[in-house]
């Protein structure tokens, strides 16, 4: 089966130049001018990209008393809907639970999916079967292992266990990862809040101020050092938190920052909706900031101190929403996403004048792809890459409504934007799923991703290398003990 890409400009993390894509049996086999022979998708206007890949979803996920709305079918629909083409989904083992007994769940769960995607091995809780199950897990080829450093008394983990499971990812040659929020204050901030009455979905963003992220961060950051791990920080928020990213950066530590596009494009504003339900659905942890964390996390990108986009798809009906009503902290906590994530990346960041329409292929998808270890097989054109790729009209345009989204809820947190910069068509390992508007996704289409661990290179650079191989000091006239 040949499909050849007409007409089209690819656009890399890198380059930008006017050619036609072969593509066979699912892989990209020549990249030149004029190719004949096969099915021609017409990208005349069109730039031809890496499909993207969101790092950070949650299909189908047990979460505070429900499962998350989106299972891999609908959300990988709803991925390859906006462009998107891998996802890597969140393994959430049970407390005491074999981290591989866990995996078993997720690869029953992710036979439907319709692009390829991978997985992140959550750590939560810790003890001897863990440390083992790390090895293990990376063997299989999940190679990244996620912290909660929130959600006290479900996910997560404390300081030691935090110590002990960084010191043994950076022994796999995996990367750490890390949600990063005081957990004990965010706890104490909610009864304080619930006390004094109050309850609406406003006091979630009350309970989480940017400072339990920007303690977090750093804590998670100055942890990885002295274990000597890469580090990942997923949905980066706010300043406080970008800041203590950039320092590690310019320190050469190896940590990278995700913000998501609800930070990006949607504020605080949103909890003090005089609609409870309106008010509701936008809950996430971290909550949504103002204008100023806003500016950062843009400036971030741009910049480069921030490197990813992602989405933390988590998606909860109205219904499973008011589950908190007269008490905010049993609101599911998500946001949907994972369709809109590159056109409203492209409105806000390309459109704008913000992004280059290479920093939007780098931050979508070259980026994660190489953070992960699964480039150039995702996030390149490139010939022997897989044909997992989007061809994107710029000027195509539409009004984002829950009525006409793939996702399986009944409302979406973008509702009412416009977007300009649609895929015309979307292609998963060399099938046409998003064809000029027309879904045409195959249940099962989508193959695990597994990947390589790599040395844990954090270690070349940090100051714990002097403290490596620690030996007592020879000492004479040692002062008697006692009086
Ligand atoms: N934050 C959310 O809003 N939902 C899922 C998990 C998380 O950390
Ligand atoms: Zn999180
Ligand atoms: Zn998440
Ligand atoms: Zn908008």
């Amino acid at each position: 089966m040949t499909t050849i890409i007409k007409n089209g400009t690819v656009v890399t993390a890198d380059l930008t130049y006017k050619a036609d894509v072969r593509v066979e049996n699912g892989v990209i086999t020549e990249i030149g001018q004029a190719l004949r022979g096969g099915t021609e998708l017409d990208a005349t206007g069109c730039y031809v990209m890496p499909g993207g890949i969101d790092p950070h979803t949650h299909l189908e996920m047990p979460f505070m008393g429900t499962y998350s709305a989106d299972d891999f079918e609908s959300g990988t629909r709803a991925a390859l809907s906006g462009g998107t083409t891998m996802v890597v989904d969140f393994i959430l083992p049970g407390q005491g639970q074999d981290l591989m007994d866990a995996a078993k769940v997720w690869s029953n769960k992710s036979t439907r999916a319709t692009c390829d995607y991978s997985y992140h091995m959550a750590v939560t809780w810790w003890g001897e079967k863990v440390w083992q199950g790390i090895e293990d897990s990376a063997k299989a080829g999940i190679t990244s292992f996620k912290h909660f450093m929130a959600y006290k008394g479900a996910l997560m983990v404390n300081d030691d266990e935090l110590f002990n499971s960084f010191r043994r990812v950076g022994d796999v040659g995996g990367l750490a990862m890390v949600h990063a929020e005081n957990g004990d204050v965010v706890a104490e901030l909610t009864a304080k809040l619930l006390k004094e009455g109050n309850t609406g979905p406003e006091a979630h963003a009350y309970s989480r101020p940017p400072q339990v992220e920007g303690e977090a961060t750093n804590r998670a950051i100055m942890i990885a050092d002295m274990a000597g791990v890469p580090l990942y920080v997923v949905h980066v928020s706010c300043e406080d938190a970008h800041e203590a990213i950039r320092r590690a950066r310019q320190q050469g530590k190896r940590v990278w920052g995700e913000p998501l596009i609800q930070h990006l494009t949607l504020d605080e504003s949103e909890y003090f909706h005089p609609d409870w339900d309106h008010a509701a659905r936008r809950v996430m942890s971290p909550p949504f900031r103002n204008k100023q964390h806003q500016d950062s996390l843009w400036a971030g990108l741009m910049s480069g101190s921030l490197s990813v986009v992602a989405t933390d798809h988590c998606s909860f009906t109205t219904e499973q929403k008011r589950f908190g009503r007269g008490d905010f902290s049993k609101i599911p906590n998500g946001t949907g996403g994972l369709e809109d994530r590159m056109p409203m990346l492209w409105t806000h960041g390309v459109n704008t004048g913000r992004l280059t329409p290479n920093e939007f292929v780098a931050v979508t998808s070259t980026n994660i792809a190489k953070i992960l270890n699964c480039y150039p097989k995702k996030g390149a054109v490139l010939v022997g890459a897989d044909a997992d790729l989007v061809v994107w009209d710029p000027e195509k345009t539409k009004t984002i409504t829950a009525a006409s989204q793939q996702s399986k809820i009944d409302y979406n947190v973008f509702e009412g934007h416009t977007v300009k910069g649609l895929p015309r068509f979307t292609l998963t390992r060399g099938h046409v799923a998003i064809h000029d508007g027309e879904v045409r996704t195959q249940e099962g289409h989508g193959k695990f991703v597994p990947r390589e661990p790599r040395p844990a290179v954090n270690r070349a650079l940090t100051q714990w290398k002097d403290l490596t191989a620690p030996r007592p000091v020879e000492r004479t006239g040692i002062p008697a003990t006692g009086v």
